[in-house]
């Protein structure tokens, strides 16, 4: 195992204390269905809990640090150069339908550029951490991007714009796109784990545009340390405040870039109708 620098371990810990409470509420979660309120309130709870814990614990180690959280927001510590980007509960939506896939993650921004990252999914016992210049973990392992170079070979995570957000048709055709030349594309929920599962190897790659920087500041060098390339998605910037995410390895970078750029073909719209095999329902018309 790497040895951790002392800032990574405050963040580390703070994760997984954190992580108690949101086991415990994951737990909870199977009892609430018939509560008035509805698992959602509970959910909400769940992840305001757990920012105040990060909170706390990150305070108490570093007094003067400033906060960017998704709950709270903002807050200028003593030391404006140095600001924690935390999310509590990325992943809320598989929270609240019990699905595991879900983490807390912490980035530690110094001087404009990230240096530390923890994403702990405490279900799936995964704890990723990297700083820069020392490489990306999960758990005890050191994690190095995948080595495929075809893009027919390369399975691929992405996000869905979600409700009330605009670029649907964008996105669906980007999606057709990659659907038609690789090996797949999966939607998870997490952007966090989407991110460390392009370090771990396990996807080729990731896009997603809207996210905040809580969702990507960890993931993003997660990606870099087990030597991937991240940009936006046009292929250039920071995507860390641009919420426009593009992270692959160094041979599938730029082909990513390219495919997501070109002009659609034919909108998903047009296309017609699959006739319904047996045994499923027949198409809407
Ligand atoms: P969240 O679970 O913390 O909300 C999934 O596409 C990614 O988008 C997740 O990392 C998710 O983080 C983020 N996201 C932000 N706002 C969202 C919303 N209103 N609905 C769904 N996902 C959202
Ligand atoms: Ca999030």
């Amino acid at each position: 195992m790497a040895l951790r620098s002392a800032n990574l371990n405050v963040m580390v810990n703070a994760a997984q204390k954190a992580a108690r409470g949101l086991l415990r509420d994951f737990g909870e979660l199977e009892h609430l269905q018939v509560s008035r309120k509805g698992p959602s309130d509970f959910v909400s709870a769940a992840d305001l809990r757990a920012e105040q814990i990060l909170r706390q614990e990150l305070k108490r180690a570093r007094p003067g640090f400033s906060f960017l959280m998704e709950e709270s927001g903002a807050e200028t510590g003593s030391d404006p150069s140095r600001r924690w980007i935390v999310d509590p509960l990325d992943g809320t939506t598989n929270f609240l339908h019990g699905i595991p896939n879900f983490a807390i993650s912490i980035g530690l921004e110094e001087a404009g550029e990230i240096t530390a990252a923890v994403v702990y999914a405490p279900v799936l016992n995964e704890m990723y951490t990297a700083e820069k210049g020392g490489g990306a973990f999960l758990n005890d392992r050191r994690l190095r991007v995948a080595a495929r170079t075809e893009l027919s070979d390369a399975l691929f995570a992405t996000g869905i714009p979600f409700q009330g957000r605009p670029g649907h048709l964008t996105f669906l055709n980007r999606l057709a796109r990659v659907m038609a030349r690789t090996s797949g594309v999966r939607r998870f929920g997490a952007a966090s784990l989407d991110l460390a599962a392009v370090a771990a190897g396990r996807f080729d790659g990731f896009w997603e545009e809207g996210l905040q920087p809580w969702d990507c500041a960890a993931g993003i060098l997660l990606v870099k340390e087990a030597g991937g390339y991240v940009s936006t998605v046009e292929g250039a910037g920071n995507p860390v405040h641009s919420g426009s995410v593009l992270a692959a390895n160094p041979a599938l970078h730029p082909q990513l870039v390219q495919l997501i750029a070109l002009e659609p073909a034919v909108a998903p719209a047009e296309a017609a109708p699959a006739e319904a095999a047996p045994g499923e329902a027949p198409p809407a018309s």
